[in-house]
């Protein structure tokens, strides 16, 4: 009889339910896929959630990165001024499914070249974007992703070289009225920046995750729905004084350049179709596409110092 209860209960189960996480990053015309939630797939710099559904809880450890996330194994190659390219989807199929609330960006510097095994517990972060609602003020640009469009956010012009973790974060305002409604899909996709720019933030400007928002906020306990046209107020930090500071002087020097006399070795990450894929990043016509395996990053060689530092 309980049995028979509890599937009962299930097949009742609202399927408002349905969540979703990020599937691929494309940085500099380099597609990086994503692990589907709780299913490890292959290497990727996109930290895998353990599942689709989001954190509630603003003092959960969770709120970091999303629901179980842990360290990913590759680290994505970006410059200062690049568009991160980030397409959500639904976890059951299809677009991302919901509409009302916002989207924001962090940054926070991995202290070292590489972000694989960085601890995010006391990561000081800081906001690169804010995107709430469209120009006539009242859809939400979370509408264009659940259109289908991906979303795009650029780095600091300035921003200097070394390891970053990207925070891109969907807040779900659809049950917000209630306490604990607020619903919050953190997504990190690490990063190496290259390049000579010099920019940092200053620690007035980052944060804790968790830490920065509370449950009673008002831009987290809101009602999206009463009063359509209200604006609305962001919540964490303001945007980085870092995103106003004027690009490096001199243009960011070629990643090709970085390691044009070493050994011949292709770069691996993963390509369109799911599968590991390398380019050879000292052509000037990359992406080269070039089935390969990863060698390890125990060799002494000096492509593998260089790559397989922020590859393995
Ligand atoms: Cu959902």
């Amino acid at each position: 009889m309980l049995l028979l209860t509890v599937a009962i209960l299930a097949l009742h189960a609202p399927r408002a339910l349905a969540h979703g996480y990020v599937s691929q990053v494309l940085i500099d015309g380099n597609m990086y896929m994503g692990n589907s939630p709780g299913h490890y797939e292959g290497p990727s710099p996109i930290r895998t959630v353990t599942t689709d559904g989001p954190v509630q809880n603003t003092s959960a450890s969770d709120l970091a990165c999303g629901v179980g996330a842990g360290p990913a194994q590759l680290n994505a190659v970006a410059r200062p001024g690049s568009v991160v390219n980030i397409t959500w989807v639904s976890g059951s199929g299809g677009n991302w499914p919901h509409e009302v609330g916002p989207v924001l960006t962090y940054l926070t510097a991995c202290g070292n070249i590489s972000c694989v095994g960085f601890n995010t517990s006391g990561a000081r972060w800081f906001m690169i974007a804010q995107a709430g609602k469209n120009a006539d003020g009242v859809g939400w640009v979370q509408q264009d992703i659940m259109e289908g469009s991906n979303f795009n956010v650029t780095l600091p012009d300035n921003l200097a070289p070394g390891g970053y973790l990207l925070r891109n974060e969907i807040i779900g305002l659809q049950n917000a009225m209630t306490p604990g409604g607020a619903e919050f899909f953190p997504s990190c996709t690490q990063l190496r920046v290259i390049g000579n720019a010099t920019g940092v933030p200053p620690t007035n400007d980052t944060v804790l995750l968790p830490g920065a928002y509370s449950a009673t906020d008002p831009s987290i306990l809101v009602d999206a729905y009463t009063n359509p046209n209200a604006s609305y107020v962001f919540p964490g930090p303001p945007i980085a004084t870092l995103m106003n500071a004027p690009p490096a002087s001199a243009p960011v020097s070629e990643y090709y350049d970085d390691w044009r006399h070493d050994d011949e070795q292709p770069v691996m990450y993963r390509g369109p179709a799911g599968t590991v894929v390398a380019g050879d990043r000292r052509s000037k016509d990359f992406p080269v596409f070039v089935p390969m395996v990863c060698r390890g990053c125990k060799h002494g060689k000096l492509w593998q110092r260089r790559l397989c530092a922020y590859l393995c």
